[in-house]
């Protein structure tokens, strides 16, 4: 059999595969991304950090479903600065290493960012999507934020960048985030966060399944799985070729992975079977997407990125 070749390159950084972790489950602590870095993902991606520790929402505040999970974490994390003190080590696993980050405000983001870039990172990924913050709508969700912000950052930023991007259930809404990136161009954009707001309720107890703000939280998983495919796709459509997709939501199998590459994510990420199976899901999707591009005779991402057909 012909070997499969699933290195991708975003931003002149080479990625050995199309598969690597979120931000978000089991990316908080050094302990969890060095696990991350002897595992197969293709890199290493941290939980989003904001400047100070956070405990983050009272629990329960996460319950695996029938098919996904729901969450509202709160942004737990160590505080950026541990992110960046950790970054010489992780840099040792010589995969690209991608921090998230999600400030409170644009003038945190800013910080952060600033600091970033004294660092090896190789990428930051800027969180305009956290839907689970009391009080702090996404900005993704607000076109004159995302704008205002995108341009600040742009002009500090010299590393590559990219923003975590809310679904988007209107093309008016993609064609308007859109329109925002071509004039601040970021390196990359991730697509899609978990569906903010939803609400899973147990008929036994008769209470929601976690607790914070009421119940309400991000649903994720197989669920999201069209929305994150019909977000990757149109923004592949309506952003130029420089700006690259990196896909998310729903990934579990390599078929999974596939309808991505279809859909033309130049690498993809995975949240919730990462939660619920832990690093051997990395390896295990891998080698599904090899054997299945195997069976049709591709040999590289091109051969089917973008590539999906229309009836
Ligand atoms: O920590 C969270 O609650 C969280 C974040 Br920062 C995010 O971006 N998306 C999400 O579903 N949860």
């Amino acid at each position: 059999m012909i070997e499969v070749d699933l290195s991708t390159t975003i931003a002149d950084v080479t990625f050995d595969g199309y598969i690597m972790n979120a931000s978000g489950p089991k990316c908080t602590t050094f302990q969890e991304l060095e696990a991350i870095g002897n595992s197969q993902s293709s890199a290493i991606v941290t939980k989003s950090c904001t400047k100070e520790f956070r405990e983050g929402n009272v629990e329960p505040r996460y319950a695996d479903l029938p098919h996904g999970s729901i969450q509202s974490m709160g942004l737990p994390n160590l505080g950026y600065q541990a992110y960046i003190d950790m970054i010489p080590d992780l840099k040792k696993f010589n995969k690209p290493v991608i921090v998230s980050v999600s400030g409170l405000s644009l003038a945190d983001n800013l910080e952060m960012v600033k600091a970033f870039q004294n660092t090896d990172a190789d990428m930051i990924e800027v969180n305009f999507s956290c839907p689970n913050i009391q009080g702090k709508p996404q900005v993704a969700y607000d076109f004159e934020q995302t704008e205002n912000a995108l341009k600040q950052l742009r002009a500090i930023c010299d590393k590559p960048m990219g923003i975590k991007l809310a679904p988007y259930f209107d093309m008016s809404h993609t064609t308007a985030v859109a329109n925002i990136i071509k004039q601040y161009p970021v390196e990359f954009i991730t697509t899609i966060n978990s569906l903010g707001n939803t609400l899973v309720i147990d008929p036994i107890t008769e209470a929601p399944v976690i607790k914070p703000k009421g119940g309400f939280g991000g649903l994720c998983g197989e669920y999201v799985k069209p929305v994150g495919l019909a977000n990757v796709r149109a923004f592949r459509e309506l952003l130029p070729e420089s700006t690259k997709v990196i896909g998310v939501g729903g990934i579990n199998t390599g078929t999974d992975a596939f309808e991505y590459l279809l859909a033309g994510a130049d690498a993809v990420q995975i949240a919730t079977t990462f939660e619920q199976q832990g690093t051997p899901a990395f390896a295990r999707i891998e080698t599904e997407l090899k054997q299945l591009m195997q069976s049709k005779g591709y040999t590289k991402l091109d051969d089917a990125k973008g590539k999906l057909k229309q009836l």
